[in-house]
């Protein structure tokens, strides 16, 4: 089955008691069992819930791969899969990475003992000197957040393989309908589903899928042990999301060139970052391992804060907010939003510089997002 026709179909089959042809929301909390012991597969919504069941089994579906797990959000997905570590082990993570993930491993995970080192995600060959006798993961966002690097996931599945770590791709920039890290070697492929999947800014959600038998019995005793699960209604939200995952991808994409093509001519714009531009650094890596370039441009302002202050402030479809990959399109100021939890040396080191604005690129119509952004760059 083709991709479009699995977001649509996979683990929605019609309701067996009424027909019903799209999924119902199960709002309950637990299941009458008939004798003790004796049950439907399902005991409490906590362990099970057939809304989230059909969301998980379209997660995997998407990803090409064999398990999915749904989450209350992309950070309860890392924390569940973080949870496999013990004091004592050690990560090695790319250094271009969602601000929340890196306040997470720095300010929750370091406690437990398990400690993380950053290695330069355009330097592949950092990622085996890194790795010590005690790493057991390898994480890495692939476009990043919000520098949209990119790093080969198939050469660095091999490193991981070789030295028998679990590599994980956070794969939320991307969405599964333009890179299948599975399909490339990875272990764990994780996800905000509150992005792209949900894709219209109304939940917030997370995923993770594997093919590894494991690893998914694990991570599916942890997600019922941690309890971090999403409400059936969100889940229903999702799934619902998913079956346009594709449209809605191409629509992304298309603006998101064309907007692209045109920052870069711009006399405002100093630097602009997008996988689709042939001047991107890994453009032909890029088009290696992925079909499409996805929605996100980074770019970099001509000036300083001062600039970007005013851009923000004359954007009117452009949005001023956190998050990304809804139909609506949104700016994004990392160093005081989404990297505002990086101290300011890390995220100079790390590149994201007081000029940097990150543009999430909707499907509204490209002349009014062009219109949009060349009135705000006018002096
Ligand atoms: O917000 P949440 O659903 O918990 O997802 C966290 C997360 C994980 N991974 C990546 C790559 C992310 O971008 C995020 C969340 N990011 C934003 C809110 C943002 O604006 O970048």
């Amino acid at each position: 089955m083709e991709f479009e026709t699995k977001a649509i179909h996979e683990g929605q089959a019609p309701d067996p008691q009424t027909g019903a042809v799209i999924v119902p929301i199960y709002l309950t909390s637990t299941y009458e069992q008939q004798a003790i012991g004796q049950h439907k597969g399902y005991e409490y919504s906590r362990t099970g819930n057939p809304t989230r069941n059909a969301l998980e089994e379209a997660l995997a579906a998407l990803e090409n791969g064999k398990f999915g797990l749904a989450f209350a959000s992309g950070l309860a997905a890392t924390t569940t899969i973080l949870s496999l570590l013990k004091t004592g082990d050690h990560i090695v993570a790319g250094d271009d990475l969602y601000g929340g993930t890196y306040r997470l491993l720095e300010k929750v995970v370091k406690n437990w003992g398990v400690t993380t080192s950053y290695v330069d995600i355009d330097h592949i060959t950092d990622f085996k000197t890194a790795i010590r006798p005690n790493t057991k993961l390898i994480w890495i966002e692939t476009p990043t957040n919000p520098l949209l690097k990119i790093i080969d996931i198939a050469a660095l599945a091999n490193i991981a393989r070789q030295n028998n770590i679990i590599l994980v791709v956070d794969n939320t920039f991307a969405s599964p309908y333009f890179q299948r890290p599975l399909e490339l070697g990875a272990d764990i492929v994780v996800h905000s589903t509150t992005k792209y999947l949900g894709g219209h800014s109304d939940i917030i959600g997370g995923a993770v899928v594997t093919s590894n038998e494991a690893i998914y019995a694990q991570l599916k005793f942890y997600q019922n042990a941690i309890g971090a699960i999403p409400s059936p209604f969100d889940s229903w939200l999702v799934l619902r999301g998913i079956k346009t995952l594709a449209v809605r991808m191409r629509e992304h994409e298309k603006n998101a060139l064309l907007l692209a093509e045109f920052l870069a001519e711009h006399p405002q714009v100093e630097h602009i970052y997008y996988p689709g531009l042939p001047s991107h650094e890994q453009h032909q890596l890029a088009q290696q391992q992925m079909s499409g370039f996805g929605g996100m441009i980074s770019l970099e302002l001509k000036g300083g804060f001062g600039e970007v202050e005013s851009f923000a402030a004359k954007t009117k479809l452009f949005l001023l907010a956190e998050s990304l990959g809804g139909v609506e399109s949104l700016l994004c100021y990392p160093a005081k939003m989404t990297h505002g939890s990086l101290p300011e040396t890390e995220r100079l080191k790390r590149g994201i510089k007081d000029n940097l604005v990150r543009l999430s690129v909707g499907i509204e119509h490209f002349s009014d997002l062009q219109a949009d952004l060349e009135n705000a760059l006018s002096k």
